[in-house]
């Protein structure tokens, strides 16, 4: 019995001496130690020995599990360091292996314009109003006194959705409908930034779609002087503290006066070159003194309020910051022209 014992532990470190799994060894336990196994099997018969070798047997028996678990415990330490040691060198990082740095965007060269100017007239007091590109017929034409018979309510003009819904043709509708939330009371002074939509074709200088910025100040006492002071400042603040402004008289149905506003040409300094038409001046803006009709229909007495307004292009704008020579360059979202604009 004891060297059947004795067989039985050489068998049981020689298996575990081969195990290469943690799931190896807890074979090997319950093989040689578990409930059925031949240990126990041992143990279990030792009623049937003499009393002299119960004793001998029991001890051996009991050693010879005691070895086994130790093998096992042994052998179970040294597979965990291994695998510790394994997982170790496969993950090691190199800390000096070059990073992997992401490609970060910047805003599209028209959102930078645009949001120079709001800046510009965020700091004067005014605040942003948006409304929607699809816009009734009222509040794009109606509202800004332009009527029915007017010739840029033109079908061919305008993107109609229906007989009443167009894409805007300007920002203006904005300014009507933030005007009728005040319930006649001033004072007003917003811009209104956004898309805007014609029935044109595309070229060098036009788009079907391009931007538009609208400014609105209505109060009591607001006069033409105000108008282009304001714009005076804004022209020195976007081209340059050189640039001078000259307004001529204009047309718009919904201002009366109506100005056209040039700045001097910084490109030439005023001596005449290719961008100001030999000229010294660059026409950058469209202006003029609310009309009346127009306060009146957004619940505004004109009696008490007078107002100006202005409408600039900052497709244009960044065409002369820039010396962009195509419109198209802005909505074409060719990367090699589009990243020439990362202010970083
Ligand atoms: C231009 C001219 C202009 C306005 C826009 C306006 C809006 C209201 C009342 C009166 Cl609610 N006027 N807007 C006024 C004059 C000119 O835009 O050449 N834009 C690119």
């Amino acid at each position: 019995m004891k060297d059947e014992l004795y067989a039985l532990q050489e068998q049981a470190l020689a298996d575990v001496e081969k195990a290469e799994q943690g799931k190896e060894l807890q074979d090997i336990k319950v093989k040689f130690l578990g409930k059925k196994g031949p240990i126990t099997e041992v143990l279990r018969g030792m009623g049937k020995l003499s009393a002299e070798e119960r004793p001998l047997i029991g001890q051996v028996a009991n050693e010879v599990r005691g070895s086994i678990q130790e093998a096992i415990e042994k052998k179970q330490q040294t597979l965990k360091a291994a695998e510790i040691e394994q997982k170790l060198a496969s993950e090691t990082i190199d800390v000096t292996l070059p990073g992997v740095s992401k490609a970060v965007g910047h805003p599209h060269p028209l959102t930078q314009v645009i949001e120079e100017i709001e800046d510009f007239f965020l700091s004067m007091g005014y605040s942003v109003a948006e409304g929607p590109e699809v816009e009734s017929d009222y509040y794009n034409f109606e509202a800004l006194n332009l009527p029915k018979s007017h010739p840029a309510r033109d079908m061919q003009d305008s993107f109609y959705i229906t007989e009443e819904l167009l894409l805007r043709t300007q920002t203006s509708p904005v300014q009507p409908r933030t005007m009728e939330k005040m319930n006649g009371r001033g004072p007003v002074k917003i811009i209104c930034p956004g898309k805007v939509y014609r029935r044109d074709n595309d070229d060098a200088t036009h788009s079907h779609q391009f931007m538009q910025i609208e400014g609105l100040v209505v109060d009591e006492n607001i006069r033409m002087s105000d108008l282009k002071g304001t714009l005076e400042v804004f022209a020195k603040e976007m081209f340059g503290e050189e640039r001078d402004i000259r307004l001529r008289p204009s047309f718009f149905p919904f201002t009366e006066p109506s100005v056209e506003v040039d700045i001097s040409c910084s490109i030439c300094q005023g001596k005449g070159c290719s961008v100001c038409k030999q000229t010294g001046w660059i026409e950058i803006l469209g202006a003029g003194m609310v009309h009346p009709r127009v306060l009146e229909m957004a619940g505004f007495d004109p009696e008490k309020y007078t107002g100006f307004a202005f409408g600039m292009g900052p497709d244009r704008i960044a065409m002369l910051k820039y010396g962009i020579e195509d419109i198209r360059h802005f909505y074409t979202n060719d990367l090699r022209f589009i990243q020439q604009f990362n202010r970083k």
